[in-house]
């Protein structure tokens, strides 16, 4: 069964409800809908375009476009005639741009008018594997007519759906290999697991080149023959609004966001009422127990917290029905298999600490072209099943069953929901001019969780604002530094490692 499937029984029951319904209130603040009857049609129309510009099964076809109908499109369309979908994170830059269309090496890349600029930061070598770059502004141009089919492709359920682009340990990202059916894993998993409802209408504001917004969010919702409310991006008033006065019965989101409703919901009188929510969900990052309880206080409503991964789509989650613990991502996914081991690889009994393994339908096969740090990911025990080492430490209540994460094993930041690696912005800061040694730390931070910040052996003094602008040329904003530290050298043990634990208690001249 490939993916597109998923949407037979709604397409059956309900052709003519609204299955996607788009608002930029930005610009044209008319609604865009599709109904799932209109939605199969025009996914078969951007199929056949598609396909008549050579895309075939197997095809990788990268997306650098916002969330809008088109995305949902041109996505449906990729995966129908077993093309790859590649997203890459809109606020990247040209030196990530550039290392996934190196790596994943698509025939196609589509985009939106607005992103040109970004585009044209790019060298012509960068481009030069691709056969098309086009804009979905322009998409009348280019689309094939009205009633077009594609001719049918045969797409199994282990044939690649998506390849998504991880921050990666070694400096440059590693594109995670996701299947038809490790999505129809997480999805199947989710539908049960959270009670999704056909009448359910689902407030969509994270980004759909993400798996919490396309594969929790979308694909969910289409399967469950629910509606999408999708946004451009997360805003406030407009959320507060459509959570309180709005149809939404969901809404899903990253604790940064939740950070910024309770802030805003404690100054509002009379406090906006969202009774008519069934749920709300957080991910992609630690929600703080605090921000978990003053969210219950001012809403009346317990966040949902659940546990997932690029490589894993969804793994933990606490229940619909039964006790939402703050601080814990409760228990296993229906499907999901779940180890906490020590560092030889022992299990490990309830109460101890250890990293947290898995394994299921739902985990990913490896790495785009890469079987090295696909081999350094997995283990198999001695009945030969193949266990993901998810580098996330963990601990089981023995209680409760239920699972707290407890940090990283690796030195990963997670700001607002995105991941960074230090290393790859290390590995930028030392092509700067004057720049000899640098290393990037995380620091505790009460709107984004964590922040990247830099520690800096120079010549001599640095221009640090150009610093700044060029870096935010090349990399992702989020990536930046948000403050630089300047040393005569960086603490490093006998083995000449860096030791970053000591970096933020060392001596250091702040930003000057
Ligand atoms: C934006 N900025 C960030 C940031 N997002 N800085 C740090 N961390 C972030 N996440 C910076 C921008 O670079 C910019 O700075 C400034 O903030 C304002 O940008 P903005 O575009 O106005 O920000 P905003 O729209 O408010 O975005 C915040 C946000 C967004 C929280 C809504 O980051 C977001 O949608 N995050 C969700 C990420 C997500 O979906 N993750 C799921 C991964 S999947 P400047 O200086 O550049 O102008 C996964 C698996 C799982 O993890 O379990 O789900
Ligand atoms: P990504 O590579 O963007 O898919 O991010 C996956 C990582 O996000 C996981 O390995 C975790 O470290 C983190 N993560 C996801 N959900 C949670 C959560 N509920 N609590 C803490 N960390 C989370």
């Amino acid at each position: 069964m490939d993916l597109t499937r998923l949407f037979t029984i709604p397409l059956q029951r309900t052709p003519d409800k609204i299955a996607l319904e788009f608002v930029d209130p930005t610009a044209d603040p008319t609604p865009v809908t599709y109904t799932y009857r209109e939605l199969h049609r025009a996914a078969d129309r951007w199929a056949a375009s598609l396909q008549a510009l050579g895309v075939t099964k197997g095809d990788r076809v990268a997306f650098y476009m916002g969330n809008r109908p088109e995305f949902v499109l041109a996505y449906l369309a990729v995966i129908r005639l077993g093309g790859i979908m590649v997203p890459i994170n809109l606020r990247y830059r040209r030196r990530e741009i550039r290392h996934i269309l190196h790596d994943a090496t698509p025939r196609l890349l589509l985009t939106e008018d607005r992103q040109q600029a970004v585009l044209d930061e790019l060298d012509p070598e960068d481009r030069a594997g691709l056969e098309h770059v086009l804009s979905v502004d322009q998409a009348a141009n280019w689309l094939a007519p009205e009633d077009s089919t594609p001719e049918p492709a045969m797409v199994h359920g282990d044939d690649l759906a998506l390849i998504m682009y991880t921050s990666g340990t070694t400096g440059r990202s590693k594109g995670a290999m996701i299947s038809h059916n490790n999505v129809l894993a997480t999805v199947t998993g989710l539908l049960a697991a959270w009670a999704w409802q056909a009448d359910d209408v689902l407030f969509l504001v994270l980004p759909l080149f993400h798996t919490h917004g396309l594969v929790v969010g979308l694909h969910c919702a289409l399967a469950a023959g629910a509606t999408t409310r999708l946004r451009p991006r997360f805003q406030l008033e407009e959320t507060v609004r459509e959570l309180s006065s709005g149809p939404a019965t969901l809404f899903f989101a990253v604790p940064t966001i939740y950070v910024r409703l309770v802030a805003a919901l404690r100054e509002m009188e009379p406090r906006p009422d969202f009774s008519r929510m069934r749920l709300f969900c957080s991910g992609s990052a630690p929600l703080a127990a605090e921000t978990h309880q003053e969210f219950t206080a001012l809403t009346g409503h317990q966040i949902l917290e659940r546990y997932g991964m690029t490589e894993t789509g969804m793994n933990f989650s606490n229940p619909y029905a039964g006790p939402r613990i703050p601080g814990t991502v409760g228990t296993p996914l229906p499907g999901v298999f779940a180890r906490i081991v020590d560092d030889q690889g022992n299990d490990l009994p309830p109460g101890q600490e250890g990293e947290l393994l898995v394994r299921g339908s739902n985990v990913f096969d490896g790495y785009w072209q890469d079987p090295e740090k696909t081999a350094a990911s997995f283990s198999h025990d001695a009945q030969g099943n193949r266990w993901f080492h998810t580098g996330d430490l963990a601990r089981m209540d023995p209680e409760t069953g239920y699972v707290t994460l407890l940090g990283r094993r690796h030195e990963l930041i997670i700001s607002g929901g995105f991941n960074i690696y230090p290393r790859e912005i290390e590995e930028l800061l030392l092509t700067y001019p004057g720049v000899r040694e640098a290393a990037v730390v995380g620091e505790p931070h009460p709107e984004w969780g964590e922040v990247p910040v830099a520690y800096l052996v120079t010549d001599g003094p640095v221009d640090e604002a150009a610093l700044v602008a060029w870096a935010k040329r090349e990399l992702a904003g989020f990536k930046v530094p948000r403050r630089f530290y300047y040393l005569d050298a960086l603490p490093r043990n006998a083995m000449g490692k860096v030791q970053k634990h000591l970096l933020r208690s060392s001596q250091s001249t702040p930003t000057p």
